[in-house]
């Protein structure tokens, strides 16, 4: 991609917004948030294509390592694509669950969750948007241009991307079949781009059901000046 990526410095002055709205706004937002769930049980009602799109540019809107947005998003909407993307998805999640591959300890981790290798969603909701890391770019001329910091940045893109969704009453899951090489191969995507999360897209069914996870409290989350005390060589008390 031949985008310029020298730029002009501009004035960046954001409204100040008085204190008391911006907690107001603040509150808002972790209330709205809070609500968030991972959802595997999803309605076939349509939803619009703005939505994806909005989602995807409010993504697109996060930092990155020198600016390189080293994500795409690969929206799938054909029901053949979907099929043999949850064919394929459900043959590598099989071998983790029932061949092996998964860790009794990972089992173990994943029991209260409820899943198994069976992933129906994956051919039933609207859309299922695929994120890859793009490892590296291209030049004009083609040669490999080094990206900075790609897992972070496509990681918080990802972050602003469900964000989104859930603003706009839409529901996700961070799916991870492993390995994920199959979603490079089915798509048709090039050698400097690799799977990075696949997200099903759609309204939550009717009557989804979640497990009831608790989160972890501010005071378990958050620690204020913490000094590790490194005369003595020992790590700071819990
Ligand atoms: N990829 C598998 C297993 C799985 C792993 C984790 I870590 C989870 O939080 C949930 C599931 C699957 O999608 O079932």
């Amino acid at each position: 991609m031949a985008q310029d990526d020298r730029f002009p410095f501009i004035p960046y002055r954001p409204d100040r917004i008085p204190p008391e709205e911006a907690l107001r706004r603040g509150r808002e937002l972790l209330e709205r948030m809070d609500a968030r769930r991972s959802v595997r049980h999803f309605s076939e009602e349509a939803v619009p294509r703005e939505a994806i799109e909005l989602a995807i540019r409010t993504a697109s809107t996060a930092p990155s390592g020198a600016h390189r947005q080293p994500w795409r998003f690969v929206v799938v909407d054909d029901p053949e694509l979907k099929r043999e993307i949850r064919i394929a998805a459900e043959a590598e999640e099989r071998q983790s669950y029932e061949g092996g591959r998964m860790s009794e300890e990972w089992r173990e981790a994943l029991a209260p969750l409820g899943t198994d290798w069976h992933k129906p969603y994956l051919e039933t909701v609207p859309y299922l948007v695929v994120v890859f890391e793009q490892t590296h770019g291209h030049f004009p001329d083609g040669s490999p241009r080094k990206n900075y910091y790609v897992r972070e940045s496509v990681g918080l893109a990802c972050g602003l991307f469900i964000t989104a969704l859930h603003t706009m009453g839409l529901a996700t899951l961070t799916h991870t079949p492993s390995p994920m090489g199959f979603l490079r191969e089915i798509l048709g995507r090039p050698r400097n781009e690799r799977p990075f999360i696949l997200f099903p897209v759609g309204y939550p069914a009717t009557d989804a059901m979640v497990p009831d996870l608790r989160r972890k409290p501010l005071s378990e989350v958050m620690q204020w000046n913490p000094r590790g005390s490194t005369q003595s060589g020992e790590p700071a008390p819990e």
